[in-house]
């Protein structure tokens, strides 16, 4: 339903209210339509868990200002980014951040390897390959890990492609510049599609220099580099099964950080992921697995007086492994209820090795994490449930709801 609203109405109660002369010198302006929906034809729900969900048309609009998908969700309700590396901004949710808040990467949950906790997750992938962000600015609900008490940020690439009928290839290619930070950045896509099978091929790449201020002094320990590329291959043997495994790599070769005496000087995610999906009696099966591990190391950029005395070395070592069936059966009149069993296991390994002659890093290495593991094992069930109320105030400009979604 569309709805004109006219400034004509608006601007009498003006000339009503305030009958300065300048006021009524000033000729109306017709105000752009409003677009308004009844519920009949209201989008789909908001993503479970009650979060919602910013889009690849969002994401395009603010991509040429930064290769960091963190930062555009900056003005996201619920969200606060906090301004760290060119491409770690630390998601803050409700006044809670690090850990509390729970990142997912195409539905793999991925643990922060960084031991000052400098690198968010959030930087594994570029903002180039992301489709969607799904933003739960709550207690996690279980079937999102469920241990996440700031909320969970779940970012989503683009899901495989078919054709409808023989083989297509398409891909898209961009490259970008950015003057304040001589900031250059390149991205490909290729795509093989067929009816049952498809492929494609992502990379990006993207280096930074140190940024100048606006009276053009340069600020220090800005610098970056990353590049990130993956292959996704699908197989779709009905039409509401699905297969794929997506084999991924990215690095950050490094990063300064303007606001630590702290480099980030390597890291290297390697990862794997395989997801199932279709139909079962009423519902759907979704099964996934994933592995990813992570070398991380930091140290003195040569803002900060470089390595080559040793500087302040911290390695960093670590590996998640996760597996998940999911059942999702929607149930006329009570909702969605959803059962699932999971496993989730992350390791990590953190060594300081010793700088001859440093006072604080000599004179043995130091061990700051040995073999430490965070485990999940559980099964579990959820029931979501969308309560719609129709105000009793016949709306202006189309019918008003209220989401009434019970917390869990
Ligand atoms: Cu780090």
């Amino acid at each position: 339903m569309k709805t004109n609203l006219l400034c004509s109405t608006a601007a009498t109660l003006l000339a009503a209210t305030f009958p300065a002369p300048s006021a009524m010198a000033q000729s109306p302006t017709e105000l752009p339509p409003i677009d308004a929906q009844d519920t009949e034809t209201a989008p789909p729900a908001s993503p479970p868990g009650g979060g919602y969900a910013v889009s690849r048309r969002e994401i395009e609009s603010q991509r040429t200002g930064s290769a960091d998908p963190l930062r555009l969700l900056s003005r996201e309700p619920g969200l606060a980014v906090q301004s760290n590396g060119g491409i770690a901004s630390l998601p803050v949710m409700r006044g809670l951040a690090d850990d509390r808040v729970g990142v997912f990467i195409d539905g793999q949950q991925a643990t922060n390897y960084c031991p000052n906790h400098m690198n968010p997750v959030t930087s594994y992938i570029d903002a180039s390959r992301v489709e969607r962000i799904v933003v739960t600015p709550t207690l996690s609900p279980v079937s999102l890990g469920g241990d996440n008490i700031a909320g969970v940020i779940s970012i989503e690439s683009r899901a495989p492609d078919f054709s409808d009928g023989g083989i297509e290839v398409f891909g898209e290619a961009g490259a970008s510049y950015r003057s304040v930070s001589n900031g250059r950045g390149a991205s490909l896509e290729a795509n093989v599609a067929g009816e049952t099978y498809s492929a494609r091929y992502e990379a990006s790449w993207n280096k930074a220099d140190n940024y100048e201020a606006g009276d053009g002094r340069e600020v220090r320990s800005t610098l970056y580099e990353n590049y990130d590329q993956s292959l996704l291959l699908a197989a779709r043997p009905a039409d509401d099964v699905l297969f794929w495994v997506r084999i991924s790599q990215q690095g950050v070769p490094y990063e300064g950080f303007a606001n630590q005496r702290m480099d980030l000087v390597d890291n290297t995610s390697n990862s794997v992921q395989l997801h199932g999906e279709g139909p079962l009696g009423a519902g759907r099966l979704t099964a996934e697995a994933s592995w990813r591990d992570v070398d991380h190391e930091m140290n003195f950029l040569s803002d900060k007086g470089g390595a080559a005395n040793g500087g302040m070395p911290m390695v960093t070592d670590g590996e998640d492994i996760s597996a998940k069936l999911t059942y999702d059966l929607p149930v006329k009149g009570l909702g969605d209820l959803r059962l699932g069993a999971e496993t989730f296991r992350a390791s990590m390994d953190d060594d300081w090795p010793a700088v001859p002659g440093s006072m604080m890093m000599s004179p043995l290495d130091y061990v700051n994490i040995n073999d430490g593991e965070r485990n999940r094992t559980g099964a579990w069930a959820e029931w979501e449930v969308s309560v719609f109320v129709k105000s009793g105030l016949e709306p202006s400009f189309g019918y008003r709801e209220a989401d009434c979604s019970p917390g869990r």
